[in-house]
């Protein structure tokens, strides 16, 4: 019998991050109109009323969080860093950063930060004495970029890496291991453990997306801990196969070898198709089975033991599909169905283009000089939905074992709402 444990808190959507526009500051005065910053409470909030609306809520064991104390956040980061995250918090008006500009820290973000991260040590805890098998952290603000002494990417405290040393120093465990699915690179994990061999990180990224020049293959470690942290950089655009062939290839293997007492996974949905912040057109049906995977490996390995930290995933649409993932009664996927989705074109489609032969003359004008090119012959080349040359991308694409089904979630919902 599986229990699952889940934490959450209103106090993790009251983490303020104010305004901005994208990735710039929000200034008017230069003509940036701000937005809310995309690190905002929306997502998060409705992964948690998605749990709820479909009747999870029910299925889950509550694990109340409780603030982590400065002795447990100091474990992982420096005396300095904690003090400059509570200076930084005291600001009445907002405007603070944990240090790179891209962090902010609102009014009172120390304190919920500290309930991001004693949120994951009392997941971790309940699961050591086996009130649950495995567990979500549905927290704010994220953490895997944050390094001992700086935050970054959004992220204050390491939360992962706090509830890691928590696990070794008060329950006795002598080997975790983190997996770390968001779309950016695990930086801070990566580099808080870097010399540590009883700490083995893995992390599937975009490639060079963020930090930008961070996260590849020949980063593995150093000293002791040589050989105990593995990256996966993958293309913008990798997708559902590549994601399933790394845990396949590396990520299962590694962890079947290092045989880990608990794992922890830094679960971003930023890596889903539909996100702002990354391009790895994962869909929820990814999510589905790289979870299944993980699950059967803490299963093998460590009692399954695994307890997951929401992290990024910043499209309030699809986000909570993804999340739904982390239930003990995840089904089977539903049928696909093609006519759903919007990317997937029609075998034969119901009008024809007519080969892209028309004379320049017929093309709007355009007055802009930048258009005035010399003019170049039509092209011969039939249009491509024309001939069957497409025919194997067309079906490549359809394939739902590579497309991941990513229109299906009305029939996901359906699925769970209905039973
Ligand atoms: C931080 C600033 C630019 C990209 C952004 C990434 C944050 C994130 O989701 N990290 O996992
Ligand atoms: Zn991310």
């Amino acid at each position: 019998m599986t229990t699952t444990g889940y934490v959450f808190h209103p106090e993790y959507l009251w983490h303020d991050t104010g305004t901005s526009a994208g990735l710039l500051p929000a200034n008017p005065t230069a003509g940036v109109q701000p937005a809310m910053h995309v690190e905002n409470p929306e997502a998060k909030r409705r992964v948690h009323e998605l749990i709820h609306a479909c009747g999870l809520l029910g299925e889950l064991m509550i694990i109340e969080p409780r603030r982590a104390t400065v002795a447990e956040l100091t474990r992982v980061h420096t005396e300095t860093y904690v003090q400059h995250i509570k200076t930084q918090s005291e600001l009445r008006r907002g405007g603070g950063d944990a240090g790179d500009g891209f962090s902010p820290v609102g009014h009172g973000s120390y304190d919920i930060a500290r309930l991001a991260a004693g949120g994951l040590i009392e997941l971790v805890t309940a699961a050591v004495h086996g009130d649950i098998t495995n567990g979500y952290a549905l927290v704010r603000p994220p953490g895997h970029h944050a390094t001992a002494d700086a935050g970054m990417g959004f992220c204050l405290f390491n939360s992962i890496a706090v509830a890691a040393r928590h696990a070794q120093a008060e329950l006795g465990l002598a080997r975790v291991a983190v997996v770390d699915w968001d779309a950016h690179h695990g930086n801070g994990t990566q580099a808080i453990f870097d010399d540590d061999p009883s700490v083995l990180t893995i992390s599937l990224h975009q490639a060079g997306c963020f930090p930008p020049d961070s996260g590849w293959t020949h980063e593995n470690g150093t000293g002791d801990g040589t050989g105990y942290a593995l990256n996966v950089p993958l293309p913008p655009g990798s997708g559902h196969a590549a994601y399933l062939h790394a845990m396949h290839q590396v990520v299962l293997p590694a962890l079947d070898r290092f045989a880990p007492d608990l794992i922890l996974l830094a679960n971003g949905f930023d890596a889903g198709v539909f996100d702002p912040l990354a391009r790895q057109m994962l869909t929820a049906a990814s999510y589905r089975e790289m979870t299944r995977l993980l699950v059967g490996a803490a299963d093998r390995l460590c009692h399954g033991r695994l307890i997951a930290a929401h992290e990024g995933g910043y499209s309030p649409f699809y986000t909570p599909y993804c999340a739904l993932t982390f239930s003990k009664n995840s089904p089977a996927p539903p049928p696909t169905s093609p006519t759903l989705s919007p990317l997937s074109s029609p075998a034969t489609p119901p009008n024809p283009s007519p080969p892209n032969n028309k004379p320049s003359s017929a093309r709007p004008r355009n007055s802009c000089p930048a258009s005035r090119r010399p003019s170049r012959p039509p092209e011969k080349r039939p249009h491509p939905r024309d001939d069957r040359e497409h025919e194997g991308c067309r079906r490549h694409h359809r394939d739902p074992a590579r497309r991941g089904g990513w229109a299906d979630y009305s029939a996901f919902i359906h699925v769970y709402a209905r039973g």
